[in-house]
């Protein structure tokens, strides 16, 4: 996808920028954020400010200059605030930004309603392209159009965003593209060993123990897979939620799943699920029949009742939406 001279020309004729990610931040957020502050940092833009409404999560600590994430913006106004991996306000956690101009750096779809969106007409100037694997891609192409020089730490930042939105490299959004930049930013100074132990080999112990737990309630039948954590299981390890983020991904790797479940006990009779499909099956309907939402193959919804009632509706509504097929 090609660049607008608008969106080049906005970095080149202004000189204070916000950039922000979304809420709950992940790799692809804070690394391609990142990246575009250490960007324009290099070509002599010295007001800069990122900003994210949720902490750095632990994890992420080890991206370059993560330590200049801020959760409040300063008090003043920008020339141009740069919103990065969303393309709403709403999706940032901010109310608003005080910057005269916008502008959107995004791989996800627009909503539906945004061509009579009073703040898409307010958009100075965006690089939106759904079929790029990350944010963290678009900002690469924007840095080498202004033929800002990829140094290690920036290159360790986009290689962090797409590595973690790319599933290290596995999801179908693994594009040539995406491995050629990825090949690039190597050549520049990211290193895939020292990354790959930051994100992928870091898990607290705790977590791991609650893991082990939540692995022994596995279950598998008609294509879906389940696993669940009780609240039990949290005071015993000592984990939190946070602890669990990412356990849905466990029953997922079962042969001959179409749909995995996690089921995480919140209160006596509440529960938080995670859906991931394999297939075609669009998970996203499904939790938004109950409350939640997400994405085709990620999504996620509350519901209450025993940890038998909650099943016995999920699944229900899973049968039938794997029997469309
Ligand atoms: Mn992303």
């Amino acid at each position: 996808m090609k660049i607008s001279s608008k969106l080049l020309n906005l970095i080149k004729n202004n000189n204070s920028f916000l950039v922000v990610g979304h809420v709950n931040p992940e790799g692809d957020s804070l690394g391609a954020s990142l990246a575009l502050a250490l960007g324009l940092k290099k070509i002599g833009k010295k007001d800069i400010c990122v900003l994210s409404k949720d902490a750095v999560p632990e994890t992420l600590k080890f991206l370059p200059s993560s330590e200049i994430v801020r959760q409040k913006p300063p008090d003043r106004e920008f020339d141009v605030v740069f919103i990065v991996d969303c393309n709403e306000v709403k999706r940032t956690g901010f109310e608003g930004f005080n910057a005269s101009k916008t502008a959107i750096i995004d791989h996800h779809l627009l909503p539906a309603d945004a061509a009579a969106s009073e703040f898409y007409k307010s958009v100075s100037a965006s690089l939106i392209d759904p079929n790029a694997a990350a944010a963290g891609l678009l900002v690469y192409k924007v840095l080498t159009a202004l033929e800002i020089p990829i140094d290690k730490d920036i290159a360790t930042n986009l290689y962090t965003a797409i590595l973690t939105d790319t599933g290290g490299f596995r999801y179908s959004n693994a594009s040539a593209e995406a491995l050629k930049i990825a090949s690039h930013l190597v050549e520049a100074g990211a290193r895939p060993w020292d990354i790959s132990k930051e994100v992928y080999e870091s898990v607290p112990y705790k977590s791991m123990k609650l893991l082990g737990l939540s692995l022994s309630t596995l279950e598998k039948k008609d294509g879906i897979a389940w696993i669940n954590t009780t609240k039990n299981m949290f005071s015993k390890t000592g984990a939190t939620s946070e602890d669990s983020e990412d356990f849905v991904d466990f029953p997922r790797k079962v042969k001959d799943v179409k749909v995995a479940v996690f089921f995480r006990q919140d209160g006596g009779k509440s529960y938080k699920l995670s859906l991931r499909s394999k297939g075609n099956v669009d998970v996203q309907k499904i939790a938004k029949s109950f409350g939640g939402g997400g994405h085709i193959a990620a999504a996620g919804c509350k519901i209450n009742g025993t940890l038998k009632e909650v099943q016995d509706k999920v699944f229900r509504a899973v049968r039938k939406a794997i029997k469309k097929q």
